[in-house]
């Protein structure tokens, strides 16, 4: 059954033939006779793929990436070992790049490629899908692993295609009815935010995926603070369930390629070497909602007290003006 299904989805597969398959691995052929390995790691997510050397990709090749990705959410290609301009060129392949939008960083060497190093932890250790916070977030990242510790530092994703499938109906269908205030406050700046949809499908394979995260979303619209506060702790928390993830192990001269429309990640701050890592961030598409947003965003109009502050910021992103405690007071004639 596991061989039917590997062979069938080779035909998806832009290669002229496959060689052989047995369980859980399965090799191809390129066009140009590369002997292609895909080893899927974990149920849910992941692949590790030998045989593709990431430089100078024909169009057909940059095709068969493309529909790895799909099936399998993030590739890691070991032994890549490329430089910062090989970099650069793998991920124009996918789309327009960005550097980081927030951060400044003294050490990166190149405006598209985006250095995090660190010693002691202290890396992105809040489960996330990459610029969630921008109106067009990032689609797929592409991290090359320069210097790695020698254990620790692991970083896993989680399919957030799983996560969705995986809920009662009737969550579901609250989730899909909902949207969310992301914002770049991990970043210091709350002022920069965007509602996206709760549930978005994925352009290219029409999947639904959860699209809240536990560093960037910080409310859900429809619902009052409280509400929101509960329902996003219970999906960031189902998201990093382990049945959804794949926790992988560094090699320096890796390179992970991953989707953010339908995964997210999270590194482990368990180490005390130096780690450094660079990265590629292919600019994406605005997330696509199932449905319109079934309910208003949760206003109140007057101020209710104290908890009217944590609706302000939601407020001020819809551009809404709630009256002051002056405004409040009873008029004497
Ligand atoms: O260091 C890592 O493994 C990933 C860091 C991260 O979140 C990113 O580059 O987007
Ligand atoms: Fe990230």
């Amino acid at each position: 059954m596991i061989k039917l299904q590997l062979r069938l989805t080779l035909f998806y597969l832009p290669v002229n033939r496959y060689t052989d398959s047995w369980l859980g691995c399965f090799c191809l052929r390129d066009t140009l006779n590369n002997k292609l390995s895909v080893n899927r790691l974990t149920g849910s997510l992941g692949a590790e793929i030998q045989g593709l050397p990431l430089v100078n990709l024909n169009s057909e090749q940059v095709a068969t990436i493309e529909s790895l990705l799909h099936q399998h959410l993030v590739l890691f290609f070991p032994q890549q070992f490329l430089d910062i301009e090989s970099h650069v060129a793998l991920g124009s392949h996918f789309g327009p790049l960005d550097s980081h939008p927030n951060l400044d960083n003294p050490f990166t060497k190149h405006e598209n490629v985006f250095e995090l190093a660190a010693s002691h932890g202290g890396v992105a250790d809040e489960w996330h899908s990459d610029i969630s916070f921008s109106a067009n977030p990032a689609k797929i990242s592409i991290l090359n692993m320069i210097e790695c510790p020698e254990v620790g530092g692991d970083t896993l994703w989680a399919s957030t295609y799983a996560a969705y499938e995986a809920l009662s109906a009737p969550l579901r269908e609250l989730c899909e009815g909902l949207t969310a205030l992301h914002d770049a406050s991990p970043h210091g700046k709350p002022e920069i935010n965007v509602i996206h949809p709760v549930v978005r499908i994925h352009p290219a394979t029409k999947r639904k995926a959860l699209f809240v995260n536990q560093h960037f979303t910080r409310r859900l619209v429809e619902m009052s603070h409280e509400e929101s506060n509960m329902l996003l702790d219970y999906l960031v928390r189902w998201i990093a369930s382990p049945k959804f993830t794949i926790r992988y192990r560094w090699h320096k001269g890796t390179i992970a390629i991953w989707d953010n429309r339908c995964t997210q990640h999270f590194v482990v701050s368990d180490f005390d070497e130096q780690r450094v890592i660079q990265r590629v961030t292919v600019m994406g598409d605005k997330p696509e909602a199932t449905a319109a947003p079934r309910w208003q965003p949760y206003v109140r109009r007057e101020n209710v007290g104290a908890t009217s502050r944590y609706d302000q910021q939601l407020n001020d992103a819809l551009g809404i003006d709630i009256l002051t405690l002056e405004s409040n007071r009873k008029k004497v004639k």
